[in-house]
């Protein structure tokens, strides 16, 4: 094996690394709500192929008003689940939908699809 042979292989191996690294590991980077006049905590999450934000900062006890907007028809992220809160919603495509709740708790609460396929969290401070 020649010199060259071997920084290509170690340069692969390098970007591949890289690559993991950064899908699995690297921090995501978090959105913290806004709180408006009325005292709420609110953040807009555009729905395509994901969420965006998906990590979602909050303070505990102040009510979160989350304003859905799907742009997409794929069946898949038709409605959205926050399990630890027991809310959900349907999101009709294109139509802002909002989700009201007060997290009575700290911690990090997933948020999904109903099928679990997408996915983003909020984190109760
Ligand atoms: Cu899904």
């Amino acid at each position: 094996m020649t010199t060259s042979q071997i920084i290509v292989i170690l340069g692969g191996l390098a970007l591949t690394i890289f690559i993991a690294w950064y899908f699995w590991f690297a921090p995501k980077a978090q959105t913290r709500a806004a709180v408006s006049e009325s005292g709420a905590q609110e953040v807009a999450v555009t729905v395509k192929g994901g969420y965006t934000p998906d990590v979602i900062v909050v303070q505990k006890g102040r009510p979160v008003r989350l304003t859905f907007t799907r742009h997409e028809s794929s069946a898949c992220s038709e409605k959205v689940l926050f399990p630890d809160f027991n809310q959900n919603a349907l999101l009709p495509e294109g139509e802002q939908v909002t989700l009201e709740f007060t997290p009575d708790k700290a911690g990090e609460f997933g948020f999904q699809c109903q099928m679990g396929m997408l996915r983003g969290k909020l984190i109760v401070e």
